[in-house]
C-alpha cells in the first residue's frame, strides 16, 4: 500500500505517466504478448483499424499514433493473450473444482477454443461441435415458451451482431433483451428521456473544445474511459473550469500526465479539476440543488443591481416546462438541509455555483456516481435541472454527457436491443421481415432475476459478458441460477458465469474484435457506437487463437436457424457471407440514423446518428425540456441510522469489469489485494478499527435475508463521512436485488446499507 502523509492510502504521482507504462508492461508479461499483439496496438482507434474493446469513449478524427490508454491496451493485449483455455483444460478441471477458482485465475485460463457442452453425468465441459450445439440449443428453445427464456447481452457486440439478436428474439417470439447497460446507465436512458426527449447524451467532442465550464459527477476518467483524459487536459489548458463532484479524490480527475508527449520527459503534468469537492454518496441532490440555490440568488441580485438576468430567461420561456414549481423547491429549501444531505459546506457550494454563474458554455458529465442509486432518476435530473437554468443543452460547447461504458453498449440499444417496446419500431420490423413481432415489453435485469428466482424464466442465453458475476445477490442468485433448463455463453474466455450453469449448457468461443473474421465474401467490418454517438466502422487483423472460433454473427445465425422456421426474408447465411447486407437492413430499419450505412463505415471521427435534444426539439411529454422537482434530497433510498453505512463499490485500475487484471489499483495506492474496506481515519477511530484488522461487511436492508461478506482489511482512505467503499464485483452478494433505482430499476451498487461486523 502506498501512503499519504496523513496516512491515508493514496498514489502520489499523477495518472498517465510512468506507471501506466509500467501497467501495459505487466499485462503483456502476463498476456505471453507477441510483437504481433504489439502491432494489434498500433491498429487500434484507426480507421481502417479496430475500436477499442474498452471503453466507450469517442474516437477523434485526429488520433494521437497511439491512440488507445493503459487500459485500452490490456483489454487488447488481454484479448490477445498467449494462453489457450482447450478441451483439455476442461478434462482436467471439473466444473465444481473450476467455481472454486478466483475470477481473475479463470481468465488467466486463456482463449476458448472450442465449443463445449456441459456433459451432467461426469461434471466436466466436454467438446462438441458447432452443428451439434445449434442443433441442440435450438431444439431446447423450441421445447420451451419463448417468454420463459432470456437473451442477454453484454454491451461489446457490434451493430450487426446486436440488430440480428434482437430480431432472433422477436422472430422466437419474446421482448426478453435486457444488456448491460440495465446495470449501468439505464437510469440515464429513462431520465434523458423524460426530461430532455432523447435517451441519450447531448455533447459532441467539438463541443469540449469550446465549453468554459465542466461540471463533472461521479466518473473515474482515470481509470474508466482515460483516453477522455486529453480532451479534459486540453480542456483545463484552455482555462476551461473543471468542477469535480466524487465521494474519492480520483487520481485521474486531480492531475494527468500525457504519456504520449513531452510531459514524460519533463515531469510536468496537467491539472485536471479547478476544483474538488468531496460530496457524501449520495449526496448529488442536495448538492446540485445547493448550485441551483445559489444560481437563483445571483439572479435576484443581479437583477437588483443592474436589471440583467444570470438565467437563460427567453431559452427558459420557450423551452423549459416546470420551471416554477422548480424555483418554488430551491426556494424552499434550507441550507442547512442542503449541507447536510450533500455534505459539503455552503461556502463551497456557493463558490463552485458562481463558476457556473461566469460561465457561457457548460457541460455536465456523470457516470456511474450518478446512475447507481435508488434515486439515480433524480440524480440525472438534477444535471439537466443545472443545465436547463442557463439554456446549456443545445447550444455549443454545452450539453448533458452521461459517460458510457462497453464500447457499443450505446449502440446495441440503437439497433433493437431493448425489452421496451416503446423503443423499437415493431411496425416496420414486422413489415420488413414479414412477421408478426411481440408487442408485450420484456424483462430487464432485475426482473430477469427475480424470473429465475421464482422459477419463471427457464433459459438464459448470454451474448458475452459475466451476467451472474456482475448483478447484484450473488449467493441467491447463483443457487437459483442451476435450476434452469439451459444456460448458453457466447464468450471469448472463461469467467463465473460459464460455471454456474444450467442442466443444459453450451459455452461458444467467438473471435474478438481485434481478429480478423473472413466470410465468403471475404474479410469483415463490423460497426460499433461511441458515447458521443459517432458510428465508426472496425476491421480486425490479428490471426484468430483457434480455427474452431466463429464470429459472434455466426454463432448467433447458427442457433436462430436451428431454433426458426425459415424465413425468405430473413436470409442468416447470406448475412453471415456479408456482413454489408446485415447493414443494409439496419438502415432499412432505421432510415434517419444509418443513411448511406455501408457508404460512410470510415468517416473520420465516426458519422453522428443525430439527436433531437441538441436541435432543441423535445420529444417529452409537454414538448418541452422538463424541469424535475426532487421530492428527496438523500439518493440512496433510505434513512441514516447509528451504525448503518452507506457502501460505495467501486473498479479498480486493474479490472474491466468482472475481469481483474491483477491486484494492482495503483491510481488509489492500493496494492496486492482487493479484499478491502476504505474508510475514513476518524471513523475508524472512533468505531474502534485499526488499519489491517478483518471485518465482516452485513448487508442492511431489513429484508430478513442473510448477507454477509468477510476478510475484509480495513484501509484507511479519505472518503467523507458514513460512507466506505470496497470493489465490485467482489462486494457484489451483499446488494439485495430490490436496491434499485426506483424508474430504471439500475442495481444502486454506489450506496448500499451495510454494516460492519467484528
Ligand atoms: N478500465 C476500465 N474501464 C472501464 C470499465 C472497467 O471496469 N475498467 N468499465 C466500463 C463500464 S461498463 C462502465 S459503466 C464505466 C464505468 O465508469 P464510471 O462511471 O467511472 O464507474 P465507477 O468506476 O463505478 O465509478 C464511479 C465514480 O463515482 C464515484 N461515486 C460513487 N458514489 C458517488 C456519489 O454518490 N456521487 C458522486 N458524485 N460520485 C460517486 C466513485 O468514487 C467513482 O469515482 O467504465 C467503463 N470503462
Ligand atoms: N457492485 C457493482 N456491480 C456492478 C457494477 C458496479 O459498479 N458495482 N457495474 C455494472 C455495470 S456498469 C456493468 S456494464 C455490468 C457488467 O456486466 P457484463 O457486461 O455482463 O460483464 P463483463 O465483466 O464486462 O463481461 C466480461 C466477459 O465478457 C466476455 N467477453 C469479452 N470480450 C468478448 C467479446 O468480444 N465477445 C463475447 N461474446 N464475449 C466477450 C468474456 O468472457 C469476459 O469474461 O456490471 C454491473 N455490476
Ligand atoms: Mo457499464
Amino acid at each position: 500500500m502506498k501512503k499519504a502523509k496523513d496516512g491515508t492510502v493514496g498514489y502520489s504521482s499523477p495518472s498517465g505517466g510512468w506507471g501506466s507504462v509500467r501497467g501495459m508492461a505487466r499485462i503483456a508479461r502476463t498476456e505471453g504478448s507477441d510483437p504481433a499483439a504489439f502491432r494489434t496496438l498500433a491498429r487500434q482507434n484507426k480507421p481502417g483499424g479496430f475500436m477499442c474493446v474498452s471503453c466507450a469513449w469517442t474516437k477523434p478524427a485526429h488520433p494521437h499514433p497511439f491512440e488507445f490508454c493503459e487500459n485500452g491496451a490490456k483489454a487488447t493485449l488481454w484479448e490477445a493473450t498467449r494462453r489457450r483455455c482447450t478441451p483439455d483444460f476442461f478434462a482436467r478441471h471439473s466444473v465444481a473444482e473450476l467455481q472454486r477458482w478466483s475470477d481473475h485465475d479463470l481468465e488467466e485460463a486463456g482463449r476458448l477454443t472450442h465449443p463445449m457442452r456441459f456433459d451432467e453425468a461426469s461434471g466436466h465441459y466436454v467438446p462438441c461441435s458447432w452443428e451439434e450445439a445449434c442443433a441442440a440449443i435450438g431444439a431446447e428453445l423450441r421445447a420451451l415458451e419463448p417468454k420463459s427464456t432470456v437473451f442477454y447481452t453484454s454491451g461489446r457486440a457490434s451493430l450487426e451482431t446486436s440488430y440480428a439478436w434482437a430480431l432472433f428474439a422477436r422472430l422466437y417470439g419474446h421482448n426478453n433483451l435486457p444488456d448491460s447497460s440495465n446495470m449501468c446507465h439505464e437510469t440515464t436512458s429513462v431520465a434523458l428521456s423524460k426530461t430532455i426527449g432523447s435517451p441519450i447524451g447531448t455533447s459532441v467532442l467539438d463541443d469540449f473544445n469550446h465549453c468554459d465550464a465542466i461540471f463533472f459527477f461521479g466518473q473515474n476518467t482515470g481509470t474508466n474511459s482515460p483516453r477522455f483524459l486529453h480532451t479534459l487536459a486540453e480542456a483545463s489548458k484552455r482555462g476551461c473550469r473543471i468542477v469535480t463532484f466524487n465521494p474519492l479524490r480520483e487520481k485521474g480527475l486531480l492531475e494527468f500526465r500525457n504519456p504520449q508527449s513531452t510531459e514524460m520527459v519533463t515531469g510536468g503534468k496537467t491539472e485536471i479539476s479547478s476544483d474538488y469537492h468531496q460530496v457524501k454518496a449520495g449526496g448529488d441532490i442536495a448538492a446540485i440543488l445547493g448550485l441551483c440555490k445559489h444560481v437563483l440568488a445571483e439572479d435576484d441580485r443581479r437583477l437588483a443591481a443592474d436589471g440583467k438576468h444570470v438565467l437563460d430567461w427567453d431559452f427558459l420561456e420557450q423551452h423549459t416546462h416546470g420551471f416554477r414549481e422548480f424555483v418554488a423547491k430551491v426556494r424552499g429549501t434550507g441550507w442547512e438541509e442542503i449541507e447536510r444531505e450533500s455534505g459539503l459546506a455552503r461556502a463551497d457550494l456557493e463558490s463552485a455555483a458562481q463558476i457556473y454563474v461566469d460561465s457561457e458554455r457548460t457541460i455536465g458529465i456523470y457516470g456511474m456516481g450518478l446512475t447507481q442509486h435508488v434515486r439515480g432518476f433524480e440524480n440525472v435530473a438534477s444535471v439537466v435541472n443545472l443545465l436547463l437554468l442557463k439554456g446549456n443543452i443545445g447550444r455549443q460547447g454545452t450539453g448533458v454527457s452521461p459517460v458510457r461504458g462497453h464500447s457499443n453498449v450505446q449502440g446495441q440499444r440503437t439497433v433493437g436491443i431493448a425489452e421496451k417496446t416503446k423503443l423499437v419500431p415493431l411496425d416496420r420490423l414486422a413489415e420488413q421481415f414479414g412477421f408478426d413481432p411481440p408487442r408485450e415489453d420484456g424483462v430487464n435485469t432485475v426482473e430477469a432475476c427475480e424470473g429465475i428466482l421464482d422459477g419463471s424464466i427457464k433459459a438464459f442465453l448470454s451474448l458475452g459478458g459475466n451476467f451472474v458475476r456482475a448483478i447484484p445477490e450473488t449467493r441467491r442468485m447463483e443457487e437459483a441460477w442451476q435450476r434452469m433448463r439451459l444456460t448458453v455463453n457466447i464468450a471469448t474466455r472463461l469467467n463465473r458465469s460459464h460455471l454456474i450453469n444450467g442442466r443444459v449448457a453450451y459455452l461458444l468461443p467467438c473471435l474478438g474484435r481485434s481478429e480478423e473474421d473472413i466470410q465468403a465474401s471475404g474479410p469483415q467490418v463490423v460497426t460499433m457506437e461511441d458515447s458521443l454517438s459517432c458510428i465508426h466502422g472496425s476491421i480486425g487483423k490479428r490471426k484468430p487463437p483457434s480455427p474452431d472460433l466463429r464470429s459472434e454473427l455466426a454463432i448467433v445465425a447458427g442457433i436462430a436457424k436451428a431454433t426458426l422456421e425459415p424465413n425468405p426474408n430473413v436470409p442468416w447465411d447470406a448475412w453471415v457471407g456479408d456482413y454489408a447486407k446485415v447493414r443494409d437492413a439496419i438502415e432499412a430499419t432505421y432510415p434517419d440514423m444509418f443513411v448511406d450505412f455501408n457508404d460512410r463505415l470510415f468517416t473520420p471521427g465516426g458519422f453522428y446518428r443525430g439527436n433531437s435534444a441538441r436541435e432543441r426539439i423535445w420529444k417529452t411529454e409537454s414538448g418541452k425540456a422538463e424541469f424535475t422537482v426532487p421530492d428527496v434530497l438523500n439518493a440512496t433510498g433510505y434513512a441514516d441510522e447509528s451504525g448503518r453505512w452507506r457502501l460505495i463499490t467501486l473498479r479498480s485500475n486493474d479490472q474491466f469489469n468482472t475481469t481483474i487484471y491483477g491486484y494492482s489499483d495503483r491510481l488509489r495506492g492500493i496494492e496486492g489485494t482487493r479484499q478491502v474496506l476504505l474508510m475514513n481515519p476518524e471513523e475508524m477511530r472512533r468505531a474502534g478499527l485499526s488499519e489491517g484488522q478483518r471485518v465482516t461487511l452485513v448487508s442492511d436492508a431489513g429484508d430478513g435475508v442473510a448477507r454477509e461478506v468477510d476478510g475484509l482489511a480495513v484501509t484507511p482512505y479519505r472518503l467523507p463521512d458514513g460512507c466506505v467503499a470496497g470493489y465490485y464485483p467482489e462486494l457484489n452478494p451483499l446488494i439485495p436485488l430490490a436496491h434499485h433505482d426506483h424508474a430504471s430499476k439500475t442495481p444502486a451498487a454506489k450506496s448500499v446499507p451495510v454494516r460492519i461486523r467484528i
